[in-house]
């Protein structure tokens, strides 16, 4: 496994996503506004990196508009330095034809790359919920039922080949441990050069499960599977958000936190802000391991990233 020669943590706030509801927290950030507003509040607070997603700005229904992520991602790169780093999985219900477009138009450092194709449940929330403030939320949650998160391994060799073209790294998101496989297939395949920067994904209904056990299995085996020649963060989807993250910090990994994956700061208090959830795993990076968020800087030197002059957000 690979490390900042600082041993510092990189740290990506993912801040709106396409798994939550506006019915479930007033918090989460849905027009253009709220969104560069909480980037930049987060970006401040320690994350070197932020994941992307757009809604409807009347709605905040998730949306693929390539006008509305040229528009945000634009505003952040002039306040900040940070990596933005829009999404290629859109929602589970988007084509992969549709989610890569970001990628020609955007020309970003990073765009995270979801490594297979699983169930993606987000029906049970839909039970939660008593008051909906849209008809499109317990219809997309509820649709999930017979939904396929489709990443084919054609779908893999477009995703990479796009991203390889306008020299951005993945992101590459892993739900199971056979994501690592696929990865593996891909690597031998010629479709992606390592070094490779991973982000397993646990606690999606599809996925495997949020338990420190399986974190542990999925490091074991990219140890086995690629040696020194990756690195790797951790998305604890849900109530394990903190639990794993500082886990994967201990293990000399990285965290991505953000309302995309939790709504809340703690049992039974949702996070205001974005920001408050870099606070506090930045706080635990440094209780637990002594370990400081990496500036974005870093993180381009690390990655071997473009800089942000060389994208197309302007
Ligand atoms: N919300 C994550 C569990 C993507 O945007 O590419 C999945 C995700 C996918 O971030
Ligand atoms: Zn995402």
């Amino acid at each position: 496994m690979r490390e900042l020669p600082s041993g510092n943590v990189i740290i990506t706030c993912a801040v709106t996503g396409a798994i939550h509801t506006p019915s479930m927290s007033p918090y989460l950030p849905v027009t253009p506004d709220e969104i560069v507003d909480d980037a930049i509040a987060a970006s401040e607070a320690g994350a070197a990196v932020i994941h992307l997603h757009v809604r409807d700005p009347e709605t905040g229904e998730p949306v693929t508009d390539l006008d509305l992520y040229e528009d945000v991602a634009a505003r952040i790169h002039r306040e900040t330095n940070v990596i933005i780093q829009p999404t290629t999985g859109g929602a589970p219900t988007m084509a992969p034809e549709e989610r890569v477009q970001v990628v020609p138009r955007l020309d970003p450092e990073m765009c995270s790359c979801n490594m297979g194709s699983i169930n993606f449940g987000l029906y049970p929330m839909a039970e939660n919920i008593d008051d909906w403030e849209y008809d499109w939320e317990p219809e997309y949650l509820e649709g999930t039922t017979t939904l396929i998160f489709q990443n084919t391994f054609e779908d893999l060799k477009i995703m990479l080949g796009t991203m390889e073209d306008h020299d951005v790294v993945p992101s590459l998101e892993c739900y199971d441990v056979g994501h690592l496989y696929n990865l593996q297939h891909c690597v031998e395949q010629g479709w992606i050069e390592p070094p490779l920067h991973l982000e397993f994904v646990l606690g999606i209904n599809g996925g495997i499960g949020a338990d420190p056990d399986n974190l542990s299995h999925l490091k074991s085996t990219a140890d086995s599977l690629f040696g020194d020649s990756y690195s790797f963060s951790t998305i604890g989807a849900g109530r394990s958000q903190f639990e794993l993250t500082t886990q994967s910090v201990s293990m000399g990994g990285h965290a991505r936190v953000g309302l995309e994956d939790n709504l809340y700061l703690r049992r039974g208090e949702l996070a205001e802000s974005n920001a408050e959830q870099v606070e506090k795993i930045v706080d635990l990076a440094w209780e637990v391991s002594g370990r400081e968020p990496a500036s974005p800087g870093e993180v381009r030197e690390f990655l071997g990233l473009k800089g942000g002059e060389a994208t197309a957000f302007d």
